[in-house]
């Protein structure tokens, strides 16, 4: 290993992982939401509590937002708030996935008057980022179908298409769509954007500002995601990452936690492709939900995993790597990239995290700090929030 982990301190200084403010909300399976004491019960609570993992970790400055469940009058305020928390607000994620309108679909419906009020549910969500001067608008639709014969795919995509291109042509200079695809759930015949092929082409055919987001979770078992991220790094259009890991469907557990050498892998790509570049195109976001661990820790062990697993990524002896792999040198190659991959950088890490002032230890700092017991006994009472409410 040529590489110290002093050279790659400056690129780890400007890492920023984007939190999910549903996240801090109570979560389940269809079979059961267990709730947790100090859930917070509005997006002010929330945004506390990820303000909570920045402050320790420096490494959360913006929390994402899903639209209606953050919903609240006045964005200006709530982006006052967050800047008072030291954080910012970031993505604003529409939600077309809990209304009985859209039982048969929302931007590709038949009913040209469903479809306006899906149209219209992203123009809300673009005023609200005017208001918090967010720059993304995440679209995932649950669209799709249960039987083949049940809808006509080609007319379906014809219709999205033409509901992105309304939503695209309201984006302000500064703002871009990201088209986040899933290959099934909650429709199980066909969805529609199942695939970053799909996602790629629809976001092609609207221009430079609609790019694809890649959720970790959203892939057939088997998946060599990546390649897909390779691919969409190599021809511009990767715009963001849901991070999140899963052993089974789309789990939503937390990143690194099911395959840490996936997500190495995947940094590999994303470093290869320069997607840590300062002027990089690439948002990173966690989109995970807590079912049965305390949330907070939840999210600082996620952002935790993901510097850990960066650092070991920045190791790799690139140059060592490009000779073995021109030389044909077939195992050479391989143990350069699992020397880096087996690299424990926790200790470096810590000492670093000392250095400018952070606790070497989120998570015991964490757990020290009182705060778990402060909000279990503060936020009584009241409904709780949740994942969909
Ligand atoms: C869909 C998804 C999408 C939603 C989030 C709550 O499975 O990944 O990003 O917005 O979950
Ligand atoms: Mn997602
Ligand atoms: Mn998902």
């Amino acid at each position: 290993m040529t590489t110290s982990f002093t050279s790659i301190a400056p690129q780890l200084e400007a890492q920023a992982i984007e939190l999910p403010s549903w996240a801090f909300g109570n979560s389940g399976t269809r079979f059961k939401v267990f709730g947790t004491p100090g859930t917070p019960r509005t997006i002010q609570e929330k945004l506390a509590d990820a303000a909570k993992v920045n402050e320790l970790t420096a490494l959360a400055p913006k929390v994402a937002l899903h639209i209606p469940w953050d919903k609240v009058d006045d964005y200006q305020a709530l982006r006052g708030v967050a800047a008072d928390l030291g954080v910012e607000l970031g993505t604003v994620n529409s939600n077309t996935f809990q209304n009985d309108d859209y039982k048969f679909g929302s931007l590709t419906h038949t009913d040209s008057a469903i479809r306006q009020q899906a149209i219209d549910h992203h123009f809300e969500c673009i005023d609200v980022m005017d208001a918090t001067g967010s720059q993304d608008l995440k679209i995932w639709l649950a669209d799709g179908t249960n039987y083949p014969g049940q809808g006509d795919l080609r007319g379906r995509q014809d219709r999205l298409a033409d509901s992105l291109e309304q939503i695209y042509a309201r984006l302000g200079d500064d703002q871009r769509m990201v088209l986040e695809y899933k290959f099934f759930e909650p429709a199980f015949y066909h969805t529609d954007v199942p695939d970053w092929g799909t996602s790629y082409a629809q976001v092609t055919a609207l221009g430079d500002k609609a790019m694809v987001c890649l959720d970790t979770g959203h892939h057939a078992p088997g998946t060599n995601i990546e390649f897909i991220v390779m691919q969409l790094l190599r021809l511009g259009k990767l715009g963001s990452f849901d991070f999140n890991s899963r052993f089974y469907a789309d789990d939503d557990l937390i990143v690194g936690a099911a395959d840490p050498f996936q997500l190495f892998r995947i940094l590999y790509e994303v470093n290869r492709g320069r997607g840590f570049d300062a002027d990089s195109p690439v948002a990173f976001m966690l989109d995970q939900c807590h079912n049965v661990e305390d949330k907070i820790p939840g999210q600082i062990r996620s952002v935790l995993n993901v510097q850990e697993m960066t650092a070991r990524v920045l190791l790799v002896d690139t140059v060592a790597l490009t000779a073995a792999q021109n030389a044909g040198d077939v195992l050479g190659a391989n143990s350069i990239l699992m020397d880096a991959f087996y690299t424990d950088v926790r200790p470096d890490l810590a000492a670093w995290r000392e250095s400018r002032g952070l606790p070497a230890d989120p998570m015991a700092a964490y757990a020290a700090s009182g705060y778990q017991q402060e909000i279990a006994a503060a936020r009584v009472g009241g409904q709780q929030a949740s994942w969909g409410a």
